[in-house]
């Protein structure tokens, strides 16, 4: 790391005075969790080995059509990314990977990128490919939508950069493809509905013959945005339908927000298991649409709900059960390091919480039909507070009791800003 960083006495100094505090609510939490029993050591071990990654988009102030407001100290290119990356792993110890996304990330040399990340004990989880804006001399646009657009030349470009985005994945010792696109309508009648659809898994059918043996493909439905009448892939039944027919190595990807209100995200979870084509996640909250918002921060019991379901799919050995969890927020009013260390201490809440549910008093309240009996083996378990079984998990794994005091503490965000320029002048987009 060649500007500042938040080093180990510093941490330890913060940490130290915070330690038998610690020590107390941990050991309370463990005898009441052994009344129920549950063993607290087995379940900050695994608490220790959860891991999500971080968008690199996210590191960024994000934004919205109307207005992106950049933060203080924002990364300029990467390689600043990288720093911020590493820093929330330093301290939250649960983000051990990065999901890159292309060309936002180009540089010119992928192994070096790749030694830098490693430098800082992170890898590369799935990469992202983009066909849903205009790069500058680009031969053909994508207003008209890219993998299902009407004419073969464009539909061309759109495969050979998710192609292109599998070689830099390969480089970067990645092993998966996210694709999702915007192509969709405004209009009834703009487009065949049907043959757009064709058209799109024409094209995947090239990119999924591209994919080397080891790498899956993560199809991404979403409702809508920035298509306001039809999108082709809009729904987990279009996606899994689209991933059964392309092949083993096509999966489908759950962004949080890509539903509409109210729908039953944990439910769509389960049935992607039981079809064996559940690939992985974009963690997000949202309140009407794709809201981008911090994980946990506005359902964190649907949150609670989804990781109820993977650890059923879990204990139960589902088949071809590995889905790649990841974040995919947009932090416009925040101190982007802040959210993503929060949003990756909710997500490890939700695991925990979820890894204390009674299965078998579930099981038996289920096959009883004692429905408030059942749901509230449920509730028991999201309404434990494990934050002690959280911060030791950190602890351990060599991070912060309290990370956003200690981040806020260190005046890493204020070092920023002395090192990177100041990003002038309001733009509009996400990032
Ligand atoms: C689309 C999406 C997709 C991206 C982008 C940054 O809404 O969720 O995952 O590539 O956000
Ligand atoms: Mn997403």
């Amino acid at each position: 790391m060649t500007g500042f960083s938040i080093s180990e006495d510093f941490l330890q100094s913060e940490n130290a005075p915070r330690k038998s505090a610690l020590d107390e609510d941990y050991t309370a939490l463990s005898r009441s969790l052994a009344r129920r029993g549950i063993d607290s050591e087995a379940l900050t071990r695994s608490v220790m080995a959860f891991g999500v990654a971080i968008p690199t988009w996210g590191v960024g102030s994000g934004g919205t059509r109307f207005a992106r407001f950049p933060g203080p100290g924002e990364p300029r290119h990467l390689f600043d990314k990288l720093e911020d990356c590493a820093t929330i792993h330093h301290l939250a110890r649960a983000t051990p990977t990065l999901s890159p996304h292309f060309p936002w990330d180009a540089t010119s040399d992928y192994a070096a990128l790749r030694e830098i990340a490693t430098g800082y004990g992170l890898s590369f989880d799935a990469v992202n490919s983009n066909t849903f804006q205009d790069q500058p001399g680009q031969a053909h646009s994508y207003k008209f939508g890219s993998l299902c657009h009407v004419d073969r030349a464009v539909r061309a470009q759109a495969i050979a950069h998710n192609i292109d985005c599998i070689t830099i994945g390969r480089q970067l010792g990645s092993r998966a493809l996210t694709v999702w696109i915007a192509d969709g309508s405004n209009f009834a009648g703009q487009s065949n509905l049907t043959e757009a659809l064709d058209r799109y898994l024409e094209s995947m059918a090239e990119i999924y013959a591209a994919l080397p043996a080891d790498w899956r493909v993560f199809l991404e439905h979403k409702l809508y945005e920035p298509a306001f009448y039809s999108t082709v892939i809009s729904d987990w039944g279009t996606s899994l339908a689209a991933a059964q027919e392309l092949g083993p190595k096509a999966q489908c990807l759950v962004d949080l927000g890509h539903h509409a209100p109210n729908v039953n995200i944990e439910q769509i979870v389960a049935r992607l298991i039981r079809f064996g084509k559940l690939g992985g996640f974009h963690f997000n909250d949202s309140k009407y649409g794709d809201d981008d918002l911090d994980a946990g921060s506005v359902e964190p019991f649907r949150l609670f709900l989804v990781f109820n379901e993977l650890i059923d799919a879990e204990r139960r050995g589902a088949k071809g059960f590995a889905p790649a969890y990841m974040l995919d927020q947009s932090h416009n009013v925040t101190d982007p390091i802040e959210s993503l260390l929060q949003s990756a201490i909710e997500l490890q809440r939700a695991y925990a919480q979820a890894l204390i549910v009674d299965r078998p008093a579930l099981a038996a309240a289920q096959a009883a039909n004692d429905a408030l009996g059942a749901h509230l083996e449920l509730k028991r378990a999201f309404t434990t507070d494990v934050s002690p079984i959280l911060a030791m998990a950190r602890l351990r794994a060599g991070g912060a009791i309290a990370p956003i005091e200690i981040y806020r503490a260190s005046g890493y965000r204020k070092q920023k800003v002395s090192e990177r320029p100041q990003v002038t002048g309001t733009s509009a987009g996400i990032v």
